[in-house]
């Protein structure tokens, strides 16, 4: 049985936090502590880019951000390395289409953990869906600094067409999703919203999160 069941995994997806040094110029450890108390429900450490970390700098970030996250109950998810993930005893991975082949991520990380795959279309979602997605990201949702290599935008229409297609695991919209438009992606069908810059790059970074929070709620037009 998987610790991890679709209602679990459709619950934590609401609001994910996905960050890395250098998405903040502050301490991301601080960063991630006014984020949970603003309300997220989840977080992936997502350490690329120029000027990422590497090695045993890496390494000790993850635990630093892993351990906030136990201590608040907010599962801790690593962005496309599986060992890395083993190793700070994640929650989850997530990889993209350009990462290792989700069926072999399945394997190495068991049923326990959670495991997220990157889809751009409804035939990527279906495959990943078959290799033991747990959830699927669809994006970019808006234009995004965030990624160099984004895809081309989808729109809430990418999320529309993956529920019209029939997919029925968890789906989380990203890229360049804000407070103006996060009901439109909840509203396309998505059961949760994956932001960096919104809540990474917010001056006030705990009230960021707590408006996006109301939003995916419902409790905030
Ligand atoms: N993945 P922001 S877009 C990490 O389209 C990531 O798959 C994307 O950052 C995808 O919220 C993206 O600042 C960046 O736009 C999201």
């Amino acid at each position: 049985m998987r610790a991890w069941d679709t209602e679990a995994v459709r619950c934590a997806l609401r609001l994910y936090l996905v960050m890395g040094s250098v998405n903040t110029t502050r301490d991301p450890v601080e960063v991630l502590h006014q984020a949970i108390a603003g309300g997220i429900t989840m977080f992936q450490f997502r350490e690329k880019g120029t000027g990422a970390l590497a090695g045993e700098a890496r390494v000790a970030l993850a635990w630093r951000l892993r351990k906030v996250c136990s201590q608040h109950r907010v599962p801790f998810i690593v962005n496309d390395d599986m060992e890395l993930a083993v190793q700070v005893e994640a929650d989850g991975v997530h990889v993209g289409q350009g990462d290792a082949d989700a069926a072999l991520v399945r394997a190495r990380i068991g049923e326990g953990r959670m495991l997220g795959v990157s889809a751009h279309s409804a035939l990527e979602a279906r495959r990943a869906v078959q290799a033991g997605a747990s959830y699927v990201g669809v994006g970019p949702m808006y234009p995004t600094r965030s990624k160099a290599d984004a895809h081309a935008v989808l729109g809430p229409a990418g999320v529309a067409e993956l529920r019209a297609a029939g997919i029925a695991v968890p789906v989380v919209g990203i890229g360049g999703i804000a407070p103006d438009t996060a009901a439109a992606v909840m509203a396309a069908g998505a059961d949760g919203v994956a932001v960096i810059s919104a809540i990474a790059g917010a001056a006030d970074v705990r009230a960021a999160a707590a408006q996006l929070a109301a939003i995916v709620s419902g409790e905030q037009a």
